[in-house]
């Protein structure tokens, strides 16, 4: 081999060991969102039946309602393991770029809802539908606040 080509086949292999490393950081970040947005489907699902009972479309029951509230404090304190840097550009993701570029904002928005959450879960303990609904709307409008901003439609 003479020594342009030796060149340029080292160059080549360096180029493809490059795109490799590159898959495999990209295949990592895909698998952090895989892992957050399994976190988010858990949490919206606890946070749902909340809902329907705050607004009287299911009938209120204290127990089923503190322990789904409880639920969704845990998994609200869970999420920062799925925002971790490793987790930047996964896709498929809705998370605006925006995040990345405004992170103290951004773990401002999540820690006021993790605080409204156990807030939530609090009021919950007692059973009065009177001392959750605002603690429920609090939650709720934690959530909103972040998607407004953080959060493809
Ligand atoms: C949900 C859900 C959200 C939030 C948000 C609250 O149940 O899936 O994204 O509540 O709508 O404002």
């Amino acid at each position: 081999m003479s020594r342009g080509i030796q060149g340029i086949a080292l160059a080549a292999a360096a180029g493809v060991l490059l795109a490799g490393a590159a898959v495999a950081q990209d295949k990592r970040a895909d698998a952090y969102v895989k892992y957050r947005q399994s976190m988010y489907v858990v949490l919206a699902s606890n946070f749902a039946p909340l809902g329907a009972m705050v607004q009287g479309k299911m009938p209120f029951d204290a127990q089923e309602f503190a322990k789904r509230a409880d639920r969704v404090a845990y998994m609200a304190d869970m999420l920062p393991e799925g925002w971790t840097a490793e987790s930047k550009g996964g896709q498929p993701s809705k998370a605006k770029p925006g995040i990345w570029d405004n992170r103290a904002d951004f773990d401002k928005l999540l820690q006021d809802m993790q605080s409204k959450a156990r807030a939530l879960s609090k009021a919950s303990q007692a059973g009065k539908i009177e001392e959750i609904r605002p603690a429920f709307g609090a939650l709720a409008q934690a959530c909103k606040s972040c998607h407004d901003k953080y959060k493809q439609d």
